[in-house]
């Protein structure tokens, strides 16, 4: 065998139950992705649903946990057999959704793989994850996930090269069969975009005057990102990032940046030592969680306020083309929209879905309940983007976060919002519960829970207004005639039994209604939510596992 020219192997293998990708790639238990062939198959599947990729360039990384290495050196080696002429990685295996977004975007690449399960916990009894983004550096829309959950179904080998492991942590360029790898500073092209958006000046001066950040990075891939802008480049002081280091087990800790696992930043923040803003981000660095001193910014409330200020950070001055929300967000952001004149378009659950509004301009921003915003700069959601736009929104407002936060519901109305979500509940029950409330739907409309009389109900279906693709049974809503809704649908990103998550949503346009404490101002809603889907009888559960 030459040595500089290795074999490409042709592994024979047979399809593995279920490869079906969820709503962000497929995400399994640690120890099934570590079967042999399990992650070749799902690669090979993806090499082989696309076409024209030879000799073109990919872009890999992964959030660092647990099997990441591993995981990179068999798609190194695959993408080089099936092959694309360049594989352009994050040096340590390592890069952040965000960051792989933009070095798809800025390297032109055909794609990307982006080795994570997200906000799930790692190491080897948690979970690990794979997903394929497109040249525009978004997730595959599911034309391609449908195909390639197909040839994972019928699959009887692979390709692989024969070859030594590549070096991972020295950049710089090495040869794997007739394609070049080339290994990246994983901070480098972000940052460069980051910069190009956000008045680094203005919120450098606003750390300067005594501005104080607390920046959680969950032990997750946001660590080096988070280090090299908030301390090294604006000058928030030292310790401003905490669990700064990317660890294979995240710490033991559950990545998730919401107010249970990251409730120790909310305690912070109530208390007589809260800095200015307190955030974090997940596993793979698309969400973020935002509390100002003594106030929690909801993710919804957040993506309205971040539109209803974008002119005012150097990036949006122009204003925004219009605003896109998944489906169970709350409408926070549609009154933004609407005052603006601008565009609000509803999509199902996944940043798959707004990858056609941002590429054919139609939208700058999007979010998502499930502490995800971002805008046209990348295709997927953005941490810590998130936090600069709050950085540069301080520092030329120079009000603090509550008071945004108060002066916008004065402006606009406070949407009281809450998801409750029953993990890891017995899939027939969950399944069972969707199916009867989908039968009740017809003759819903009309009927009324205590004071609660519901306008519509329907079973949410999207028509994408760019490439016409359809996409049905996105989410069961109710809608009362108060405005008030409930939304109900399965988890795609689970890996043990099914979880539920129900959606409640009440407007209050009354400013003297803007203090009541969320469950409470929901409480009616939320007995209506259990009524009407019979959770406990489905289910067996008489509380929710996790209110956000
Ligand atoms: C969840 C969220 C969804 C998000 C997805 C991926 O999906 O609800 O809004 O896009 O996770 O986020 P589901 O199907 O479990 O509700 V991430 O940060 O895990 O890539
Ligand atoms: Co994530």
């Amino acid at each position: 065998m030459n040595a500089s020219f290795p074999q490409i192997q042709t592994v024979a293998t047979k399809p593995f139950a279920d490869q079906r990708p969820g709503t962000s790639g497929l995400r399994k238990k640690t120890t099934v992705f570590q079967q042999p062939h399990y992650l070749a198959n799902f690669v090979q599947s993806i090499f082989s649903s696309l076409e024209g990729f030879e000799g073109k360039k990919l872009v890999l990384g992964g959030d660092g946990r647990f099997f990441n290495r591993e995981a990179i050196q068999i798609v190194l080696k695959m993408a080089a057999a099936n092959g694309f002429g360049e594989i352009i990685v994050g040096r340590g295996g390592i890069l952040s959704t965000p960051a792989a977004s933009a070095v798809i975007r800025a390297e032109k690449a055909f794609g990307g793989i982006v080795l994570s399960a997200s906000h799930n916990p790692g190491g080897p009894d948690g979970d690990f994850g794979i997903k394929y983004n497109i040249s525009n550096g978004g997730p595959a829309p599911e034309k391609i996930t449908e195909a390639i959950f197909a040839h994972s179904e019928t699959i009887e080998s692979y390709k692989i090269i024969e070859a030594t492991n590549v070096d991972l942590d020295t950049p710089g360029e090495t040869q794997l069969g007739a394609a070049k790898v080339r290994v990246v500073d994983p901070v480098a092209i972000y940052l460069e975009l980051m910069e190009s958006l956000f008045d680094f000046e203005a919120i450098a001066a606003m750390f300067r005057d005594g501005f104080t950040l607390k920046f959680d990075a969950m032990s997750a891939v946001t660590g080096p990102y988070a280090k090299a802008i908030f301390e090294e480049r604006l000058g928030a002081g030292p310790g401003s990032v905490i669990n700064a280091e990317p660890l294979e087990d995240f710490g033991g800790h559950h990545p998730d940046p919401n107010l249970v696992h990251a409730k120790h930043l909310l305690d912070l923040a109530m208390s007589a030592q809260s800095p200015d803003l307190c955030a974090a981000s997940d596993g793979d660095g698309d969400r973020n969680l935002i509390i100002g001193r003594s106030q929690f910014v909801t993710p919804s409330d957040s993506l309205a306020i971040l539109a209803a200020n974008a002119h005012l950070v150097k990036g949006y001055r122009a204003g925004l083309a219009g605003v896109a929300r998944s489906m169970p967000t709350s409408r926070a952001a549609d009154l933004v929209a609407k005052k603006l004149g601008i565009g609000m378009y509803e999509t199902p659950t996944g940043w798959k879905f707004f990858g056609n509004l941002l590429d054919a301009g139609r939208v700058t921003i999007c979010g998502e309940e499930s502490a995800g915003a971002s805008s046209n700069h990348v295709r997927e959601k953005d941490g810590v983007w998130a936090v600069l736009m709050w950085l540069n929104i301080l520092a030329v407002r120079k009000q603090s976060v509550a008071d945004i936060v108060r002066l916008h519901w004065a402006e606009y109305g406070r949407n009281y919002y809450s998801r409750h979500d029953y993990e890891e509940v017995a899939s027939e029950g969950a399944n069972a519960l969707v199916a009867s409330l989908r039968k009740k739907l017809p003759c819903l409309a009309g009927t009324s829970f205590g004071g609660l009389k519901i306008e519509a109900a329907d079973d949410f279906a999207y028509n994408d207004p760019i490439d016409g693709s359809v996409s049905k049974q996105q989410g069961i809503r109710i809608l009362f005639t108060d405005g008030s809704r409930i939304v109900y649908r399965l988890s795609g990103t689970g890996t043990s039994g099914a979880t539920l998550r129900v959606y409640i949503e009440r407007y209050e346009p009354d400013p003297a209604k803007h203090d009541l404490e969320t469950q409470g101002a929901l409480a009616d809603l939320v007995a209506c939510a259990e009524k009407l889907a019979e959770i406990r009888h489905h289910t067996g559960r008489t509380e929710p596992s996790v209110i956000t």
